[in-house]
């Protein structure tokens, strides 16, 4: 039997866009998901917009206990900025604070550690309209949003994320538009990224101020760079890799400081924005107590085949490319390859790279399309996810025998959820929802969960 270490974190994350929902009166500002989906709805699987989430906002008595039935021992979410502060700032939702206290304190009531992120792609449109990231100003409303909600709900919740996944919204958005406000525009890519980067140390500094016992971290995806060969340029090619994809913001996170290489790219191609001295004091000292890692897929990529035009506007792939490997294992809803060993590399990268700060997984999962012809006797039998899981696990229990610092392992996600603009196609969850009748039918993988969290393993 695979066994974790005695309190292990065996739970889900979610994110507030992604599985509140919207009803009618609740107060919320629209954020950009909200305003993209009016202005081109088509851009979204099945027409399916952020409004029509899991409805966890109407039903979170319910889900919670839920929760509890799926062996929870942890759970991440998180607020949704422009449900709490309608315009970014100012004046405060009092319907989102009674929501909010009100579905923390039934998790905690079922005695679920609770982690809450502060930010999972969801800028406030009023933010936005004045630049959103691009802006100075929209950092210190961050740092003010975040103080708010260490105040404000600080008694239930157990551990901070500043972020999730902050290089999606700088590639998404202002790389490859897959994100609103879908720009081409790499210097603005990157003042964002410092932006995001410098928000989130302020907002370690506001935690710094108020909390002294317990931990905030930051949620990357980092998986490191697979080089198809050994050859050198393959190799270079995954330096290159690593420092746009993941030491973006994981030196800075961990270590206070941006990767040397990485700041000397950027300034021969005239990318770097303007700093003060004060601000990079600020990233340097307010670092990161702990790391959640979310794995998907391994990033492989190999050297470029031909020389950049001159022309080229300055891309992350102009320095390396994504490599598909010949008879990989993939996930085909999602075209996501699926390779349970990077577990065990990311376990020993922080291990041996980033002085084994503590860290956890805190996304790790398996969209399939149409999961409803899984289904037996009204449970759906999803033998694949639950292989998923205990494949990665045992690939991250040999990671922390070899003495990497892992403190849990959350899923993605809880209940089937909204998945930008994916929405409903792929469904991850360990309990099935019914887009029409909201109803909640706990799958087979959400029966195995709990077993898993009670025996502390497999
Ligand atoms: C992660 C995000 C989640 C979630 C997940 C699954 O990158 O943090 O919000 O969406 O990916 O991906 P997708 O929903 O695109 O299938």
């Amino acid at each position: 039997m695979i066994k974790f270490p005695e309190g292990f974190y065996f739970g889900s994350a979610t994110s507030a866009t992604q599985s509140e929902g919207r009803v009618e009166g609740d107060g919320k500002g629209e954020n950009i998901w909200d305003l993209w989906f009016q202005l081109e709805p088509y851009k979204f699987h099945n027409n399916i917009g952020p409004k029509d989430t899991s409805t966890i906002y109407k039903n979170y008595k319910e889900d919670v206990k839920l929760l509890k039935q799926t062996g929870h021992n942890s759970f991440r979410t998180s607020i949704s900025w422009s449900r709490l502060f309608p315009n970014g700032y100012g004046e405060i939702n009092q319907k989102a604070v009674d929501f909010y206290k009100s579905y923390f304190k039934a998790i905690k009531d079922e005695g679920i550690t609770l982690f809450m992120n502060l930010y999972h792609f969801d800028m406030p449109v009023k933010l936005q309209e004045i630049g959103g990231w691009e802006n100075r100003e929209v950092v210190e409303h961050y740092a003010n949003y975040a103080k708010t909600c260490f105040e404000l709900f600080g008694e239930f919740v157990d551990r901070w994320f500043t972020f999730n996944e902050p290089i999606v919204h700088v590639e998404m958005g202002y790389l490859y538009q897959y994100h609103y406000p879908m720009e081409v525009d790499p210097k603005k890519a990157v003042l964002v990224g410092y932006h995001t980067q410098l928000a989130s140390a302020r907002a370690i500094e506001e935690f710094r101020k108020i909390e002294k016992e317990k931990k905030i971290g930051i949620v990357l995806n980092l998986t490191p760079a697979i080089p198809r060969s050994q050859h050198p340029s393959d190799i270079k090619a995954s330096k290159y890799a690593e420092m746009f994809a993941i030491r973006s913001f994981l030196d800075p996170s961990v270590k206070g400081e941006f990767q040397k290489e990485f700041v000397d790219l950027l300034r021969q191609n005239d990318m770097l924005p303007e700093t003060n001295f004060k601000d990079l004091e600020i990233i340097k000292n307010n670092t990161i107590d702990f790391l959640g890692v979310n794995y998907y897929q391994p990033l492989r990529v190999k050297a470029i085949k031909y020389q950049i035009s001159e022309d080229a506007i300055f891309m992350p792939d102009n320095y390396y490319e994504p490599y598909i490997m010949p008879g990989r294992r993939v996930n085909p809803h999602r075209g996501w390859e699926i390779d349970p060993s990077v577990v065990y590399d990311i376990a020993i990268y922080i291990r041996d790279n980033y002085g084994n700060i503590e860290w956890m997984i805190s996304e790790n999962g398996i969209g399939v399309e149409n999961e409803a012809k899984f289904m037996v006797d009204g449970k759906i039998q999803d033998d694949y996810r639950i292989e998923f899981f205990k494949e990665h696990l045992t690939y991250l229990h040999k990671g922390i025998e070899e003495g990497s610092n892992c403190i849990g392992y959350h899923v993605w996600t809880f209940i089937d959820c909204w998945s930008w603009l994916n929405s409903y196609k792929n469904r991850y969850g360990l309990v099935a929802l019914d887009l029409e009748t909201e109803k909640r039918t706990i799958k087979k993988s959400g029966e195995w969960f709990k077993k898993l969290s009670e025996n502390n393993g497999f």
